[in-house]
């Protein structure tokens, strides 16, 4: 037994296989999450391609499996200081691995209900998390899943550090002054500003009161499986593929089995940083295992494993499947062309060997999309949610020699 942790959202995509890869190793792991993903997607008419059993149904399948008790505490920590900190108070776990927000940008843009949703959850569980630490003098270390996408995608002529900008300010008379700033942040979305929040929340309770906080900028999750979710049926993790929590390789290579052209947005210039599902929960633990001292800054990590730009990614897809691509409309406000180099230094220095989409795309093609083909619904695949009105989402404008 190396601690005790407590996994906030650890019923979601990256939650669910983090909970069961610590809780493998050793860690004694309770979960916190109020369910909120699933209703999202009751609301939405959409679900996940691989059929998610209850929370209680997973715990089951994961103590029949390995003999290990994993907790679970159904409250909504934006809404229920009180229930949250009394959790926290009995528990008084080593690490908390906070993973509870509304995660998809889309759905943050999709009206004002869900952007004022968004803004209000996410905000709440953050701090909400930070001030029972504090009242209860608990000196955990906090880890929060935080993005890549708070530096923003202009092109920027160089690597993009880690959460970090070492600046020089030029005075009058040849002097300067030089600091050490947060990256500015260039949030694209109402959820990446609740990120670029995140920041300044940690950034203050780490000065003001020696929270112990590791901050990972991670890029965009693809995969389903891991070792341990592959164990038993009931384990198995969500895969979303609807136009508002779908992301981008999941859409594709949904797309791809049905014969749907792969709707690649605008010109398919934007470049991305992707990491896959095993090297989140392993990332995570690497994090656990080396945390800061009480009064550092915030430790920020960037948690990826390559960059790549869509237009690449669809014709890689495209490659190996044989799917038409279709140039349609962006739905989103985003630079049409960037490019993007982001340092991952740290979790290098660190061990890590991330698998790259080239190998391994494949074997989750085959094994999830192959398997659960018959489950695909080709209404959830437009994308809905606007960043600006005006813009007509999935209209094929055949940009960049789309074949559609
Ligand atoms: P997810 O929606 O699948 O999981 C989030 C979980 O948090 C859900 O189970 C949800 O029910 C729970 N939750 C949300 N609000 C809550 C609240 N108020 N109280 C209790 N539980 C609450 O999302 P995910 O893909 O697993 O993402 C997890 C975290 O990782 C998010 O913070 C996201 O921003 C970050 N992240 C995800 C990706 C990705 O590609 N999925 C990439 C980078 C960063
Ligand atoms: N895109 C397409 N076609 C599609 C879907 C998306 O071309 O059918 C494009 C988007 O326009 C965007 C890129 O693909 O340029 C990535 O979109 P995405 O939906 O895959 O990912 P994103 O909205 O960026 O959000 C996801 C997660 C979020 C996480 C983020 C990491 O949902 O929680 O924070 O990835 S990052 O991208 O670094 O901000």
């Amino acid at each position: 037994m190396n601690g005790s942790v407590l996994i906030l959202g650890g019923d979601g995509f990256c939650g669910w296989p983090t909970a069961l890869h610590l809780s493998s190793q050793g860690y004694e792991v309770a979960i916190v999450d109020n369910l909120s993903r699933r209703r999202i997607d009751d609301r939405l008419g959409a679900s996940s391609l691989t059929p998610i059993a209850s929370i209680q149904e997973r715990l089951a399948a994961w103590r029949s499996v390995t003999g290990k008790e994993i907790a679970f505490y159904g409250i909504d920590i934006a809404a229920d200081y009180g229930r949250f900190r009394d959790v926290l108070a009995d528990q008084r776990p080593g690490a908390i691995v906070h993973f509870a927000e509304q995660r998809s940008a889309p759905y943050s843009m999709k009206g004002t209900d869900e952007k004022n949703y968004t803004i209000d959850n996410n905000v709440r569980t953050t701090h909400h998390t930070l001030l029972a630490m504090v009242d209860l003098a608990l000196d955990a270390h906090l880890v929060h899943l935080g993005t890549t996408g708070v530096y923003g995608y202009s092109t920027v002529d160089m690597m993009i550090t880690e959460g970090y900008l070492d600046v020089v300010i030029p005075l009058d008379e040849g002097r300067s002054i030089r600091d050490t700033i947060l990256y500015p942040t260039q949030p694209g979305s109402i959820y990446h500003l609740t990120k670029s929040l995140d920041q300044l929340f940690f950034q203050f309770y780490a000065q003001n009161d020696r929270l112990r906080i590791t901050d990972l900028h991670q890029g965009i999750v693809w995969g389903t499986q891991t070792p341990e979710t592959r164990r038993h049926p009931a384990l198995v993790n969500r895969f979303d593929y609807d136009g508002d929590y779908g992301t981008v390789l999941n859409r594709f290579l949904v797309e791809a089995a049905i014969g749907y052209p792969l709707t690649v947005h605008g010109s398919g210039g934007q470049t991305r940083a992707f990491i896959n599902i095993q090297d989140t929960a392993r990332c995570i633990a690497l994090a656990l295992q080396n945390p800061p001292a009480a009064g550092e800054k915030p430790r920020i990590f960037n948690q990826l494993a390559e960059t790549k730009r869509v237009r690449d990614l669809a014709e890689m897809i495209a490659r190996m499947t044989g799917a038409e691509i279709a140039y349609v409309d962006n739905p989103r406000k985003e630079a049409a062309e960037n490019e993007l180099a982001m340092s991952n230094q740290s979790f290098r220095d660190l061990g890590l060997a991330p698998i790259l989409l080239e190998e391994y795309l494949f074997t989750e093609t085959i094994e999830i999309v192959g398997a659960y083909k018959d489950r695909i619904d080709p209404e959830l695949i437009p994308a809905q949610s606007l960043w600006t009105t005006g813009h007509r989402p999935g209209v094929v404008t055949n940009r960049a020699g789309g074949r559609s």
